[in-house]
């Protein structure tokens, strides 16, 4: 069939036909839901909150079990992310959770990286989600997908206002994850200052840009409960997994000298609302927002990180092909004036080498010219001093073969001659 017929068929003009009987294909969604189940389903919550704020109790109270842990103590020297995974099953639903939880979050005097490792184990989880989308041979059915599909921000119950501490980690996290602000231990607040409370983060959350999780009120379906429950968030929770008879039911509270108070109550705190909201409506939209709004951002920007782009300067589309043959050329090009810049500094000091040696070797031809002068002059010195003593020498032998000549002479002309001799040696001397 050729291309025109295609788009003619789909396109604007299409057609509704009427069917004439049951054909079958309205069971597609319980194909999908069919699907599904027999996958199974992964959820990762991400706990950030101070040591102690009851960050596993509340894990514990809304999942219905014990999660295995010791209790983190105040003394870590700096921010750890710890996780565990568990097989879950509710009916026929299997669900594999992840809970992440900050160990030693505010527990340093200096607070000022405390949000930095929470990014990195964010950005850790999309990474390693890119890197598998990215392989040829990729198995994402298979693939245990551990980014963070809900932020449970954990407040401090101070009836104040938010820590800077708070407000930076949350404007950090703001754009990688779905963060849900919850005030802990809600029960150490009273009725009157939590309302003032809510209102104060809402109002500095708004006021410092920090954008959290709103439920979706697209769906027609969940729309009115989603409305109402944005307007009551951050949601004060109270956590407990201490089951107590209250009238004749058996129910999770936390008791107290003067009174009981009950987790499902909403008349005591919001962990009804929180359980309904993110896991029995809300599960899904949390799941593909990370996907379609969080994961987007990431993939977007790594990708362009690395050279990738959609369209050329010109707005023209742009192929894979065509930005790898752009880097390759880029890189040549690069390697290349790496190389030319090499060769001239190369040539360079091989010049600077010949000239120093240059020098060097006129400096010696100099010292040597020197000392071949002083030579030559020492030389000069010692031949005419030789001369001299040798013209002495000379000198000496003629006035000693002449006194010799004259005392053989003496002796021949007798005694006599002795004393006219004597007078001539003291004339020669
Ligand atoms: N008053 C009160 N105490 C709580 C609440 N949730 C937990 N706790 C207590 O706070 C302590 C620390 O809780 P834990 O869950 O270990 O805190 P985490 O360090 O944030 O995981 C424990 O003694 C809990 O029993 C709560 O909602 N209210
Ligand atoms: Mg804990």
């Amino acid at each position: 069939m050729a291309a025109t017929d295609i788009a003619r068929q789909v396109g604007e003009g299409c057609r509704t036909v009427p069917l004439a009987g049951h054909v079958g294909f309205d069971s597609l969604p319980d194909q999908l839901v069919n699907k599904s189940v027999s996958q199974g389903f992964c959820f990762n919550i991400l706990c950030v909150g101070e040591t102690g704020l009851g960050k596993s109790t509340l894990m514990d109270t809304l999942f219905n079990t014990k999660f295995e842990g010791e209790p983190a103590t105040h003394t870590q020297p700096g921010v750890q992310l710890r996780s565990n995974t568990y097989d879950l099953q509710e009916s026929n639903v299997g669900l594999k959770l992840t809970i992440v939880s900050t160990v030693g979050f505010g527990d340093q005097i200096n607070k000022e990286d405390s949000y930095k490792p929470i990014v990195e184990f964010i950005d850790a989880q999309f990474e390693a989600y890119l890197q598998e989308e990215l392989k040829i041979r990729r198995v994402l059915h298979a693939y245990h997908d551990s980014r963070i599909h809900a932020c449970l921000y954990f407040i401090a119950p101070t009836g104040h206002s938010l820590k800077s501490l708070d407000l930076v980690t949350m404007k950090k996290l703001d754009s990688k994850v779905n963060i849900i602000p919850i005030i802990a231990k809600s029960d150490a607040i009273s009725k009157s200052e939590l309302t003032k409370f809510k209102i104060k983060i809402t109002s500095e959350l708004v006021s410092n840009g920090v954008q959290i999780y709103q439920f979706p009120t697209d769906d027609e379906s969940v729309a009115e409960i989603n409305g109402t429950m944005n307007a009551h968030l951050p949601f004060a929770v109270i956590g407990s997994t201490e089951e107590l008879k209250i009238g004749n039911k058996m129910m999770k509270a936390r008791q107290y000298p003067w009174g009981t108070v009950q987790v499902e109550n909403e008349a005591h705190c919001d962990f009804v609302k929180l359980r309904e909201m993110l896991i029995r409506v809300n599960m899904e939209d949390l799941r593909e927002q990370t996907h379609s709004r969080h994961y987007e951002l990431y993939r977007r920007c790594k990708l362009e990180e690395m050279g990738f782009q959609d369209t050329d300067p010109d707005s023209k589309p742009f192929s894979l092909q065509e930005t790898y043959e752009a880097k390759r050329n880029e890189f040549l090009g690069e390697l290349q004036k790496k190389e030319e810049e090499m060769r001239q500094m190369f040539v360079q000091r091989v010049k600077e080498k010949e000239a120093e040696l240059k020098e060097a070797e006129k400096e010696l031809h100099e010292k040597f010219d020197r000392l071949k002068k002083l030579h030559q002059d020492e030389k000069k010195k010692l031949e005419d001093k030789k001369k001299s003593l040798d013209d002495e020498v000379n000198a000496f032998k003629q006035r000693k073969t002449a006194a010799e000549l004259l005392q053989s002479q003496g002796s021949q002309a007798g005694g006599s001659q002795t004393l006219k001799r004597d007078k001539e040696k003291k004339n020669f001397f």
